[in-house]
């Protein structure tokens, strides 16, 4: 079984609990399983994490290599400081796809560049956590052999 990783920035394990105006009301244990189910579907299983560490979420990446399909990436407010990220993702060949429950482009400016975006191969914002299953659906396209 084929694995797709997803990987979740800082205070993204607040999800569902604070500020659902913004975010809305499924936790991020309610969004793995919405991954697993949509993955599984398609026969992938799913390596899902969240950290608070930048250093932590470049390793995940790091591992990725071994054996993913690829990374659906929330990386939440490293998006947009982190070089780092963006350096581990340049290094990680199959599809990438960055994913904001928040529309990021209505927000403030600051939220309005991605360092992330220069690698994604596709970027959903605002589509609340169903961006994550969406993403899933998406690596799996991009990975599917042409019939
Ligand atoms: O819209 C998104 O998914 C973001 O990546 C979320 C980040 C934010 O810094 C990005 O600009 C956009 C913030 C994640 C914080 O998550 C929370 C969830 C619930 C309550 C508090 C924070």
């Amino acid at each position: 079984m084929s694995l797709i990783y997803v990987l979740n920035g800082p205070n993204l394990n607040l999800l569902g609990k604070r500020q659902p105006h913004i975010y809305g009301h499924e936790t991020l244990a309610d969004v793995e399983a919405d991954c697993r189910r949509v993955a599984l579907e398609f026969g992938h299983g799913i390596r899902f994490h969240q950290s608070n560490r930048e250093y932590e979420i470049i390793d995940w990446i790091h591992e990725a290599h071994e054996d993913a399909a690829g990374i659906v990436i929330n990386p939440a407010a490293f998006t947009h400081t982190s070089v780092a990220i963006l350096d581990a993702l340049n290094a990680f060949a199959p599809p990438v796809i960055e994913v904001h429950i928040s529309n990021v482009h209505k927000r403030e400016s600051f939220r309005h560049h991605s360092f992330v975006s220069h690698r994604a191969d596709g970027v959903i914002a605002g589509l609340g956590t169903e961006g994550y299953q969406l993403a899933i659906r998406r690596i799996v396209s991009l990975t599917k052999p042409p019939a």
